[in-house]
């Protein structure tokens, strides 16, 4: 047990109040469980209250992209756009907390430092960077999929002179660039919404590219009233179709239910073009199999490099911008105006194939051919994806090991993507191993919560002490997940989803493709009493029956 005296017990420690946090802390705290929250943030948001850079915006559309679990809350909130910009979901997280009353359970400013699992009494104890020690019975990680912000170690990077950003860490404070000579490195999602945004305010802006990535037109607008109240009339079946997707949204974008290679060329393109128009994943979601199918895969790409082609003036900037990796293994981007960008004579691209970068220096970055002046750099670098934001805080599961030392070589072993064997009742919310980043995820946080909340009652029901996932069943499902992503195209390139974009991280595809399977697997465990998990019955502590 750790020495340190107990600032406060409680049943169950959240860390994040993200979408995932808050909801776990209303559904334990309503369920009767004392909760204490913990965020590093000021206040809540997660994800949300972090990357404010310009031109942050949900890819998921704002009727799907909420909660569901409160009919009122979901008739009564309304979106004004397609997609929300990130200061109307902070606006929302923040309605909800109010709503719900849960800022009470929050302790904010504060990180879990470490955590470590107290074999005698089965309880977890919590460290926290304002000082306390907290003990607990149940701990459940909400830190987020994309929290852990990744700054390339480039060669000087900590001399740069200028202004530094994270797009992941951005500012509450707006800086201000206007006029300024902007960099931005990295050009996957993050990079595709704030290039624009830069490129209106900065005085020049240079774009450094790694992997040149494909974007597909948001289309955003103003909601659509007349949606907006069809969906609202019929809110339980919107959400139930959506469910049955695979990537659990997406359900009134789908424009057909066939094979693209089982249409004739003509069909396809015109149905592509219908998606083009429509927006957003409806190009993805045009034919079943352009992620399984490579050669389907190829066509698409093709089409879609086709429009990068014409809306970019210069031919040799645009064939720069052509990606080569099939579409979709890296998270496609929705972009409002991203290519066109890129006709302005005040933003220029760096491809880092022809010209990498050798260093930072205090004046800007220096490439193979020159140094870049600058006044800024961006980091669009992304994010240890999906484990980083776990594995960077000490928690010590049976005999003292680390989570980083668990997940070290074989990347991360996980039951379900919930919990991890040698961890007893912790849990992950959206955790590597579940469908989570290839998801709408606030419905898969929602379907995490719920479940979670049902084993803690059925702990509690039945006296159990402790639930653990066993080695054999998370051995089995780390390998059940890479095989299921073995029939996509998705293990093709070199993606976050593979860990890839972090040096030395194990290759291992993380997040389970197919919701609605997952979600029956969840429930047949649950059903069979919890199994592949080991539940330990309470033992006697002292005297006192834990
Ligand atoms: P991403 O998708 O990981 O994109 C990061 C970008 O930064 C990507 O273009 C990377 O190129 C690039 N990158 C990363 N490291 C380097 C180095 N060392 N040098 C140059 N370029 C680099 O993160 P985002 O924040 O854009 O999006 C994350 C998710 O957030 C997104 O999918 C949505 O779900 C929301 P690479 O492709 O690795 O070659």
């Amino acid at each position: 047990m750790d020495t340190h005296a107990i600032d406060a017990d409680a049943d169950a420690v959240v860390v994040g109040a993200g979408f995932g946090g808050l909801y776990m802390v209303h559904k334990l705290a309503g369920d009767g469980l004392s909760v204490i929250g913990i965020e590093a943030g000021r206040d809540v948001g997660g994800t949300w209250f972090w990357n404010r850079y310009p031109g942050a915006r949900c890819d998921v559309e704002s009727l799907e992209y909420s909660y569901s679990f409160d009919a009122q809350l979901q008739q009564e909130w309304h979106w004004t756009e397609r997609y929300a910009a990130q200061p109307e979901i902070l606006d929302y997280i923040n309605h909800v907390a109010d709503r719900f009353g849960l800022r009470r359970h929050y302790r904010f400013d504060t990180r879990v430092l470490g955590a470590t699992w107290d074999e005698p009494t089965s309880t977890w104890t919590v460290r926290t960077s304002g000082g306390a020690t907290l003990r607990c019975t149940y701990l459940i990680m909400a830190t987020g999929v994309l929290s852990a912000t990744n700054i390339p170690d480039i060669p000087g990077r900590d001399t740069f002179g200028g202004t530094v950003l994270h797009t992941g860490a951005w500012p509450e404070q707006e800086p201000d660039l206007a006029g300024k000579r902007v960099a931005v490195i990295g050009t996957g999602s993050s990079g595709v919404q704030v290039i624009p945004q830069l490129a209106e305010r900065a005085g020049e802006l240079v774009v450094f590219q790694r992997t040149a990535t494909y974007a597909v037109p948001a289309r955003n607008r103003p909601i659509d009233l007349g949606f907006e109240a069809e969906v609202k009339a019929g809110y339980d079946a919107f959400r139930e179709r959506n469910r049955q997707m695979w990537p659990a949204y997406g359900a009134h974008l789908q424009l057909t239910r066939e094979a693209s290679l089982a249409v004739d060329p003509a069909q396809r393109r015109a149905v592509w073009e219908q998606a083009w128009e429509l927006g957003g994943f409806a190009f993805m979601l045009s034919f079943t199999d352009l992620l399984t199918d490579m050669e389907a895969n190829d066509a698409a790409a093709d089409f879609a490099r086709e429009r990068i082609r014409e809306t970019v003036t210069d031919p040799d900037v645009a064939q720069r911008l052509l990606p080569r990796q099939p579409i979709g293994c890296k998270r496609l981007c929705l972009d409002t105006g991203y290519y066109e960008t890129f006709n302005r004579p005040d933003v220029r691209l760096v491809p880092l194939d022809e010209e990498p970068i050798v260093a930072i220096e205090p004046n800007g970055i220096r490439t193979a051919n020159e140094l870049v002046e600058l006044d800024a750099i961006v980091y669009a670098t992304g994010f240890d994806a999906m484990t980083g934001a776990l594995t960077r805080i000490d928690v010590r599961g049976r005999g003292g090991v680390t989570l980083a030392e668990r997940w070290g070589a074989d990347g991360p072993v996980n039951y379900l993507g919930l919990a991890v064997p040698g961890f007893p009742n912790l849990f992950t919310i959206t955790g590597p191993g579940s469908p989570s980043v290839l998801t709408n995820v606030v419905v898969a946080i929602e379907q995490h919560v719920e479940w979670i909340a049902r084993c803690i009652g059925h702990l509690r029901a039945h006296g159990a002490a402790s639930i653990e996932a066993s080695e054999a069943a998370a051995h089995a499902w780390v390998a059940r997940v890479n095989r299921i992503a073995d029939n996509f195209i998705f293990p093709s390139c070199n993606s976050w989803y593979l860990g890839a974009n972090i040096p030395g991280k194990p290759r291992v595809f993380m997040p389970m493709p197919g919701f609605p399977a997952y979600v029956k697997t969840c429930e047949r465990v649950a059903a069979e009493g919890y199994s592949g998990f080991e539940l330990a019955a309470a033992a006697s502590v002292g005297g006192v029956e834990r």
